[in-house]
């Protein structure tokens, strides 16, 4: 895997050049721990070129443009990403360690998103608001200006596609910043984006640390809005430096999402989505499904099933393309590692295994189903962000209610049941951004609006939600008489 562009550089203004200080930071296979390419250390001096070259686009060519057009470079942005779909999979498959299908779920995902926010661009539209006799009153959706984005490791091209893309859509331009872990594909992206013709200045790469380049760029004055994924703790800083510049920001920042299920659930056609949504890319999903609720008369055999399905997955690496390769980092092994010490080692269900001959530098870790302990248990209540399950027993629909809106997060749910009724009472009453019927994740839907509430954050990406997160509202009174 080779990248076609030079990833030691920074993207800015439309050319890529030598980060300020020249230097350079590591890019880690996870599958191998061994370094395939050196990525550009940005820092605030060049945050602070990305920013001016940025407002430079908006007063110039990208600025001009009617809103067509810029949906119509987006199209053929989504089109470049598909041409290259296989490279960009190799790609992220080596910087993530993503097995390949995911990786290359990711690209189309990515296409994706091009190809809604492109379709959008246009379709953005304000009202008209019945007011006093002789007024016309109607509102516009103006970009902010400058728009910052802070990527983190884990699905760097979707992440990148819902936010960068509805950014551009709206007529902002974009300071991308991606996680140290992994900023090979958002390098590419902006290459892509310079071969789709994106006028200069409109997207920004520059990648770096979070306390150097990422911090530079959410304490900027020129910044009009700022997207982050990544950690609570990040989070607090990045919403506390907007606050220093009164500025809006979407901050998305995890969870511990239940699935809940109820004793007339159809259990064959849940099984897969249970397993599947806590150990897809090793469990490090913002939207993960890190704890099953299971109704007590069930309990027991729920148990048995997910276990059976435990010991049916290997972990390899990324290019084995099984159901799970590494972690990303052996400090994210490491967080993981303490958490299962946690547990009692009498209510480990499950474990996966590990594949034969694997790679001695990776960081690979067996998959954990894990009986309770109790709601309250920090297994049960934090974000461990690797590939482990807790399983816990409710009682009754209030019972259930009470386990899964019982922790500071709020991002996704699920129910599991025929009963109509109880679907409709429980959308309602669950504590998260998204609820889904009878599924998970619902095919991870570029279409749907996301985001959550307390510790999962605020904002909502996906869908036009995140055209009027990149918009701000202008009223327009016109007396006339
Ligand atoms: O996150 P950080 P890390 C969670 C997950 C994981 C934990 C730590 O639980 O175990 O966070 O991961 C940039 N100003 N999630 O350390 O620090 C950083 O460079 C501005 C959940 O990787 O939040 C990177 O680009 N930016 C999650 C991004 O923030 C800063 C995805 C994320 O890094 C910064 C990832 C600063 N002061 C981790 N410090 C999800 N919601 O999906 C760092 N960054």
């Amino acid at each position: 895997m080779t990248p076609w562009f030079d990833p030691s550089r920074v993207f800015i203004g439309g050319h890529w050049q030598a980060p300020a200080t020249g230097e350079t930071l590591p890019a880690i296979d996870p599958s191998t721990g061994q370094e395939i390419a050196r990525i550009a250390r940005g820092t605030a001096a060049d945050i602070d070129a990305a920013v001016r070259a940025a407002q430079g686009a908006l007063a110039g060519e990208w600025g001009a443009l009617p809103a067509y057009a810029r949906g119509r470079m987006l199209a053929r942005l989504g089109q470049l990403v598909l041409d290259h779909t296989e490279a960009l999979t190799a790609m992220e498959a080596a910087d993530v360690g993503k097995p390949l299908t995911q990786a290359r779920a990711d690209v189309i995902a990515l296409a994706r998103y091009c190809e809604f926010y492109a379709g959008a661009a246009d379709k953005l539209m304000g009202e008209t608001i019945p007011f006093q006799n002789g007024f016309t009153v109607y509102t516009l959706r103006e970009p902010h200006g400058v728009t910052g984005h802070i990527v983190p490791w884990n699905y760097p091209m979707q992440i990148i596609g819902r936010s960068v893309g509805a950014a551009l859509a709206a007529g902002n331009a974009c300071v991308l910043k991606p996680a140290e872990e992994a900023c090979l594909t958002a390098l590419a992206f902006a290459d892509l984006a310079r071969q789709a013709g994106l006028p200069a200045g409109a997207l920004n790469v520059v990648p770096g640390l979070g306390l150097e380049a990422g911090a530079a760029l959410t304490a900027h004055p020129g910044i009009g809005h700022i997207s982050f994924t990544g950690s609570v703790a990040t989070g607090r800083k990045v919403q506390a430096a907007a606050a220093e510049n009164v500025v809006p920001v979407t901050l998305e920042l995890g969870g511990k999402s239940p699935q809940l299920v109820f004793a007339d659930a159809d259990l064959d056609a849940a099984l897969p989505y249970l397993v599947t949504a806590g150990i897809q890319n090793a469990g490090q999903t913002c939207s993960a499904s890190s704890r099953i609720l299971v109704q007590r008369s069930l309990y027991g055999a729920l148990c048995e099933r997910m276990a059976a399905a435990y010991r049916g997955l290997t972990v390899g690496p990324a290019s084995a393309d099984l159901r799970m390769g590494p972690l990303i980092s052996a400090r994210q092994k490491d967080i993981v590692e303490r958490y299962l010490a946690m547990a009692d080692p009498a209510h480990i269900l499950a474990r996966g295994q590990l594949a034969a001959d694997l790679p001695p530098g990776g960081h690979y870790i067996a998959p954990t189903l894990i009986a309770g302990p109790s709601p309250d248990h920090p297994l049960a209540q934090e974000e461990i962000f690797g590939p482990v399950q807790i399983i816990l027993p409710f009682e009754d629909e209030d019972d259930a209610i009470r386990i899964a809106n019982g922790t500071p997060y709020g991002l996704v749910a699920s129910v599991w049941s025929r009963d109509g009724g109880r679907q409709m009472r429980l959308a309602k009453r669950l504590r998260a951004g998204q609820v889904f019927l009878n599924n998970y994740g619902a095919a991870g839907g570029v279409e749907l609006p996301f985001g959550g509430t307390g510790l999962s954050g605020h904002g909502r990406e996906k869908g036009f939600e995140a055209l009027y997160a990149m918009t701000t509202l202008k009223t327009v009174a016109a007396l006339h008489g």
